[in-house]
């Protein structure tokens, strides 16, 4: 049995409230209901964070030791966040890196991530879909290791 972890950043707590033509209308807690779904019904272990704090998401990345997978949208903090990198990059754990938006549609400062170079790989702009997405990958990758 694997675990895998759900790491969402800031502001992500409020999705489906505004701009539901960038982020659409799907809340985080029916993200992380799905994604819990998939991940126990294949066998495996389910965690999920959610902070609007930087301190507070290196800290529960440091602390929380045992897991094989995560799978993260970092929010505004994928763009500025050098101390998340190293806290990922320290946790040695492979890790998909999701945004609901299309970020390369948008404004330039979103073009840049601090975090796509040491991910497995990247999902932006197929909506709350790219969570699914990203889960189906982490359970063929774990199946397979
Ligand atoms: O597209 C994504 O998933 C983002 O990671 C979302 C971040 C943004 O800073 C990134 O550039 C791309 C913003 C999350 C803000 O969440 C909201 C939720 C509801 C309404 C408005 C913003």
């Amino acid at each position: 049995m694997s675990k895998i972890m759900l790491v969402n950043g800031p502001n992500l707590n409020t999705l489906g409230q505004r701009e539901p033509e960038i982020y659409g209308k799907t809340t985080l807690q029916e993200i992380e209901q799905t994604i819990q779904k998939l991940v126990e019904s294949a066998g495996h272990q389910f965690e999920t964070i959610q902070s609007n704090s930087e301190s507070e998401l290196v800290g529960w990345i440091q602390d929380r030791r045992g897991y094989d997978f995560l799978l993260i949208n970092a929010a505004a903090f994928t763009h500025t966040s050098v101390a998340l990198r190293d806290a990922i990059s320290f946790s040695d754990v492979p890790f998909i890196e999701i945004h609901i938006s299309n970020v390369y549609k948008r404004e330039s400062f979103r073009h840049h991530s601090y975090l796509s170079d040491i991910a497995i790989g990247v999902i932006a702009g197929m909506g709350a879909k790219g969570y699914e997405l990203a889960t189906f990958f982490a359970l063929d990758y774990l199946n397979s290791r």
